[in-house]
């Protein structure tokens, strides 16, 4: 849509906190592109509740632990992180800045962790490849929207194979829009088109309705669907959207390599809890057998660090990231990876934490009187 116009400024941010990044995104972005990206399903229940939830538990420092420059770096199936956060898929990145996906993938690997290509890109393979320049070596993860025609699944998963993509992320949760009203309330749809999965879609994907785009895609998920992928590109799959230890324990039965547990930050079933609050009996039952990955609310140093100790080992970061790529860019989104990497080290050092492996063996502690929505 050429009358749709975001974000074109390229720079540094000074951040105090990600919430002024959100407020001050929200004066870069059109109304509409706006609040698809910041809203939630409902009554906004779950959206709001995934950042209160961390303090449902709190962080017992360590004080004579010895420790100073705390080490973020990590890594995650088998690649270095300097920071234990990657880019939680999100479509169209377009809607926030015209750097869209070219400018997030950049950001992330000049970061030094990994960018994950949503299906629903507003940029092609060949548009994304220059991003990765240099950074040859850089995980990147593909969020597949399954076709219900398997020749397209297919076709998508060796072209995500062929451009490196180091791991599938299924996103389970998704197989119909969650009750998005303020995407109704501004007929949101999306501006620019979708060139991987243009393939499948009743049109291109620009002036498309989410409901639609959904619709087009298949719209009922089983451990099936893991062992198809699996036997198609032989990469490993992660698993979005679990919220149960039944749904990890189905998934790694059926071959998910990674629980990726997340409620899609809120946009999808409204009325679930946090989704932190699933996090820690999702590890329990999982038992260090795979790798557990966590979004949804992350804010803080704070909350990266009860994720971890919680059981997750690295965390998405999502909107947080897209209102960075909003206001500055890719330079945008390094101001905040950058912010959030100096939170971590400051609660890394006020909890006598030297590496990601201290807070992995942190306790956190209930928080009884704990009551936010
Ligand atoms: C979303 O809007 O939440 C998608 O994942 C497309």
């Amino acid at each position: 849509m050429a009358d749709y116009v975001a974000g074109t400024e390229v720079k540094d941010l000074k951040i105090v906190n990600l919430y002024d990044v959100e407020e001050e995104a929200r004066e870069i972005i059109p109304e509409a592109g706006y609040g698809y990206i910041r809203s939630g399903a409902g009554d906004e229940f779950t959206l709001r509740r995934n950042i209160t939830c961390f303090n449902s538990k709190g962080i017992l420092p360590r004080v004579i632990g010895d420790v100073e420059h705390p080490d973020t770096s990590t890594s995650f199936l088998g690649k270095d992180y300097s920071a234990p956060f990657f880019y939680a898929p999100i479509a169209a990145l377009g809607i926030a800045h015209e750097e869209k996906e070219i400018g997030m993938a950049k950001a992330f690997n000049e970061f030094g962790t990994a960018f994950s290509i949503s299906s629903y890109a507003g940029s092609s393979w060949d548009e994304m490849a220059p991003s990765y320049e240099g950074y040859e070596d850089r995980p990147r993860y593909f969020q597949l929207y399954m076709s219900k025609n398997h020749g397209f699944n297919e076709a998508m998963l060796n072209e995500a194979k062929d451009f490196g993509c180091q791991a599938i992320i299924l996103t389970a949760d998704s197989t119909v829009e969650g009750n998005r009203e303020l995407n109704k309330r501004n007929h949101f749809t999306y501006p620019f088109g979708m060139p991987i999965v243009e393939r499948y879609l009743a049109g291109s994907g620009e002036g498309m309705a989410l409901k639609d785009v959904y619709a087009s895609s298949k719209q009922k998920i089983s451990p099936k669907d893991i062992e198809y992928i699996k036997s198609i590109c032989d990469l490993p799959v992660m698993l979005k959207g679990v919220q149960t230890p039944e749904d990890a324990l189905k998934g790694i039965g059926a071959g998910a390599d990674v629980i990726y547990v997340s409620n899609h930050g809120g946009r999808q079933l409204d009325g679930a809890p946090g989704s932190f609050e699933t996090l820690e009996a999702i590890a329990e039952a999982v038992q260090g057998e795979v790798p557990i990955v966590f979004d949804s609310g992350i804010r803080r140093g704070e909350h990266v660090f009860k994720a971890l100790a919680a059981g997750a080992d690295v965390v998405g970061i999502g909107r947080p990231a897209l209102y960075g790529l909003a206001l500055g860019g890719h330079k945008g989104v390094l101001s905040v990876l950058n912010y959030l990497k100096d939170d971590l080290t400051r609660i890394m050092q006020l909890t006598g934490c030297q590496t990601i492996e201290d807070i992995k063996n942190a306790r956190l502690t209930d928080l009884p009187a704990y009551n936010e929505a």
